[in-house]
């Protein structure tokens, strides 16, 4: 029997490489997000390894009913990867949308925090499960305009520490992965849809893709059971940290 991964948020950037580089090594995969065509699409070429579930991380009541009702075969999860996540907005705190905050905050700490609930105590059970979390460099120390992304990614890295010593005296283990810039939708999304604008925050510097953040998570799932991946910080060469990007 295939091993089993569920990603979310695998309809683009991160989370879409993250769900291939599983498929690839063999892994049945649970792909999750809202955009449901999408989903389709990658079902359709993964065939029967694949399962697709609809469902926004931030409506807690749909994501345990769901996550909590897996279908026959596909209940016994070997590996999480918590991704689901975005940006909005880069402007001073104190100019912040709240909505913009609810939502960042909904999805990259609630969500994550749901999903991790329904998912992680079938592999206590089980004795056996890896989790690994999308942090971020956002998430090491604050950068200008960012308060509040940086504030949630900076939540991911205490929630994954505390769930690591929450399992340390089982078989689980718990990776943070924690990338710097990496072309998706992210920018996209982040700026409301001005692609113009975040075509802007890649220029002048080659960044890192989705793929070369899944060689990351796969090395961290494939490594040796006694060998614990506990955060790795993932940066474009000429990328220093969150506020330090050398661009040509
Ligand atoms: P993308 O915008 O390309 O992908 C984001 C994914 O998250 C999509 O699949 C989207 O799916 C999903 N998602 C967003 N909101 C929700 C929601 N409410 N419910 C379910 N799924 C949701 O961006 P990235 O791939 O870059 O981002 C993935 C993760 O990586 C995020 O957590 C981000 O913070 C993090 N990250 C990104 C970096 C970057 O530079 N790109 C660097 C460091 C970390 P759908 O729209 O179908 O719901
Ligand atoms: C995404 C990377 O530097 O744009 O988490 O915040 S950054």
């Amino acid at each position: 029997m295939k091993p089993t991964a569920i990603v979310t948020g695998a309809t683009s950037g991160i989370g879409e490489a993250c769900a291939r580089r599983l498929f690839s090594a063999g892994y049945r995969v649970i792909i999750t997000g809202r955009n449901e065509a999408k989903l389709k699409a990658l079902c359709s070429e993964f065939g029967d390894d694949a399962l697709m579930l609809v469902f926004d991380v931030r409506d807690r009541a749909k994501t345990e009913s769901i996550l909590n009702s897996l279908p026959e075969g596909w209940q016994d999860i070997d590996v999480l990867v918590n991704n689901a996540g975005l940006a909005l907005g880069l402007e001073p705190e104190y100019e912040g949308d709240p909505d913009d905050w609810d939502t960042m905050v909904d999805t990259n700490v609630k969500g994550l925090l749901y999903v991790t609930r329904a998912i992680v105590p079938g592999m206590v059970k089980r004795g056996k499960g890896h989790i690994v979390n999308i942090g971020s460099v956002a998430g090491d120390a604050a950068y200008a305009n960012g308060a509040v992304y940086c504030g949630s990614k900076a939540a991911v890295k205490s929630i994954t520490d505390g769930l690591r010593i929450d399992v340390a005296h089982t078989p689980l283990r718990v990776t943070l992965l924690k990338p710097g810039l990496v072309e998706t939708n992210f920018s996209t999304v982040r700026f409301h849809g001005d692609s113009e604008r975040a075509a802007n925050v890649y220029k002048g510097i080659q960044p890192l893709t989705g793929d070369d953040v899944a060689d990351a998570m796969l090395y961290a799932v494939q490594a040796p059971a006694h060998v614990q991946i506990a955060e790795m910080l993932i940066l474009a060469t000429h990328q220093a940290s969150g506020s330090v990007v050398v661009r040509k």
